[in-house]
């Protein structure tokens, strides 16, 4: 009888627990991160853990931040306050309990550490059937961005790396990470209690990024791409043939390069690649070297150092302008101080050539610029907010700051993704102790461009038929050079150019809005032919109206609107496909457009 109650009981609490267990058991859904150095892409994904303030030494972590996509398993981390570099200058681990199992791996603060990742070294140590493996960047498939200095940090791992499956044992479903601010009890460690933050993967799928085309979007995008090309890697007869496949399928007017040195015979292969146009190429200094189809007014050297050039280039026809292109080559690596010297000194020359019109050649004010090349930014942020503002730091030197753009702003960074990949990086180098990071830049005057598509073209990332359709193939970016293709358009004309023929349109036409993907603002043009109510409203990918763009009376006529990716209140939508619909009494027209974070 006894026994039988017993039973009951435990018949019955299994009950509950199921039940319990049932409606607890949370779905997991992961997150489309881009490894880039923004953090929008991050809005949505819960806190996993807030670490206390002031509970450190030199570095106090502050947010940890968990999810995944179909590839990889993404953590953010935040600090409370101050810069810091992730790849080195830290004594910075990670431990991951990648089984879940506090009796596998390394036992540290109540997990079992299956990984280990010592960031400021570069290196970490990967526990297999209690073996221990000494592991790198690579063995992880570690990226890591910004790759300058911040004071948050997005990270990725690959899930089915030989670390994260152990040697293929298993498929990372669940597991537990912690933070240490010297790998040793000393220190900030996150969280604050033993046991480390869970996270868990579901079996959700995240689609990859829609793919970016490498077309531009309207012929008349003037487009510019900037690499360097290794050690002239152009002349060398064994990537030849990969830099022409990549060359051709970019099929840009300018061409910005670095490391390399041959002054005349880089001109005579670019123009075999492209035989039904005339090209033009600067003077080669140091390892810079300009080539257009433009005609090339005027170039020169710009700094002590000859590690940036400038080209003015004959677009009269195309912009109505000239157009001014800075191609730097900064200080490799740990030299620091010899990229902010050369950072500075650039603002200087550039403020004297404004102000005073004293520069190498004369200049029209206004004249449309853009900086890019090999920065090499893998040390302190300020080098690079010297080129964005003109924040000059040593002032007694190269004189007071100078904010670089014609309206008296700061020029834009810009931020592009790999065509195929929601990556950021445009170094890789897989032999590298470091990981993958963004070492080439383009600035633009955003006073004078607008930007046109861009992207950074890394072939390992593409598909099959994505590589035949531009005859390229997969090695091609990783055999011709440790860099990736940096491609950017600019758009001149958004087309609310000259039209030809009658005052008004013949018909109703929507034109796909421009540009398309876009960050932050796109354009959308309609032709109305007689006065119309017209009402454009944009969806999310559900189905939710987020946004009342027009809705009244118009007159007929050539119309055009922006959208600057926000909603009704006023907030900013997050990234992704959005669907907009023109209505005009009884037409209607309906396109999908891609915001980019
Ligand atoms: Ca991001
Ligand atoms: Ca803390
Ligand atoms: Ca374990
Ligand atoms: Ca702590």
């Amino acid at each position: 009888m006894a026994n039988l109650k017993i039973q009951r009981t435990i018949n019955y609490t299994l009950k509950i627990s199921i039940l319990i267990l049932l409606i607890l058991t949370p779905v997991y859904s992961g997150d489309p991160i881009c490894i880039d150095g923004l953090f929008n892409d991050w809005d949505d994904v819960p806190v996993a853990y807030q670490d206390n303030h002031n509970d450190h030494v030199n570095a106090d972590f502050s947010t940890l931040k968990i999810t995944y996509d179909s590839d990889f398993l993404f953590i953010y981390i935040k600090f409370h306050d101050n810069e810091f570099l992730m790849q080195n200058w830290n004594e910075f681990h990670i431990y991951i309990d990648v089984d879940n199992d506090s009796s596998t791996g390394s036992f540290r603060e109540g997990i079992g550490a299956d990984l280990e990742w010592f960031f400021g070294d570069r290196s970490g140590k990967s526990y297999v059937d209690n073996q221990l493996n000494t592991v790198y960047q690579n063995d992880l498939k570690l990226r890591i961005a910004p790759t300058i200095t911040s004071s948050e940090f997005e990270i990725a791992i690959a899930r089915d790396s030989s670390p994260l499956t152990l040697n293929n044992q298993q498929t990372l479903v669940q597991g537990k990470i912690i933070f240490s601010e010297f790998g040793e009890n000393t220190g900030d460690l996150l969280p604050d209690v033993a046991g480390g933050v869970s996270f868990f993967i579901g079996e959700d799928f995240i689609a990859g990024p829609e793919p970016i085309t490498l077309e531009r979007l309207n012929d008349s995008d003037l487009r510019v791409v900037s690499y360097n090309t290794l050690n002239e890697g152009i002349l060398d007869s064994e990537r030849q043939g990969h830099f022409k496949r990549i060359i051709q399928s970019i099929d840009p007017d300018i061409i910005a390069l670095q490391e390399h040195s041959d002054w005349d015979e880089i001109h005579d292969i670019i123009q075999s690649w492209f035989p039904q146009e005339q090209w033009y190429a600067s003077w080669t200094y140091r390892d810079l070297v300009i080539l257009s189809r433009f005609e090339i007014i005027h170039d020169a050297n710009i700094i002590s150092s000859e590690r940036t050039m400038a080209a003015l280039l004959d677009t009269e026809d195309e912009l109505g302008k000239n157009l001014l292109i800075f191609n730097s080559h900064l200080s490799c690596c740990d030299n620091d101080e010899g990229r902010q010297e050369q950072v500075d000194e650039f603002s200087s020359v550039w403020r004297t050539w404004v102000q005073n019109g004293d520069g190498p050649f004369e200049l029209e004010h206004g004249t449309p610029f853009i900086h890019l090349g090999d920065f090499n930014y893998v040390g302190y942020k300020q080098q690079v907010e010297t080129i964005k503002s003109g924040d000059i730091v040593d002032e007694s030197q190269f004189g007071v700051d100078f904010l670089p753009d014609w309206d008296s702003t700061a020029i834009i960074d810009l931020f592009s993704r790999q065509t195929h990949k929601r990556m950021g990086y445009t170094w890789r180098k897989d032999g590298s102790s470091f990981n993958p990071g963004k070492l080439d830049y383009l600035f633009y005057s955003d006073a004078s461009i607008d930007t046109g598509k861009h992207y950074i073209l890394n072939t390992l990332a593409m598909d099959q038929n994505s590589l035949s359709e531009y005859s390229l193939q997969s090695d091609d970016t990783q055999e011709a050079s440790d860099h990736l293709p940096l491609v950017f358009d600019m758009v001149i004309n958004s087309g609310l150019g000259v039209r030809d023929g009658s005052a008004l349109p013949s018909s109703i036409k929507v034109y796909p809005n421009y540009p398309n993907p876009f960050n932050p603002t796109t354009q959308i043009k309609y032709d109305l032919p007689k006065d119309s109510y017209v009402n454009i409203f944009i969806y999310d990918v559900m189905g939710k109206k987020i946004k009342s763009l027009f809705n009244n009376n118009q007159t007929s006529g050539y119309h055009s609107l922006r959208w600057d990716a926000t909603n009704d209140i006023g907030e900013s939508v997050s990234a992704g496909m959005y669907i907009y619909t023109i209505q005009a009494d009884e037409y209607r027209a309906t396109k999908k457009m891609v915001l980019l974070k």
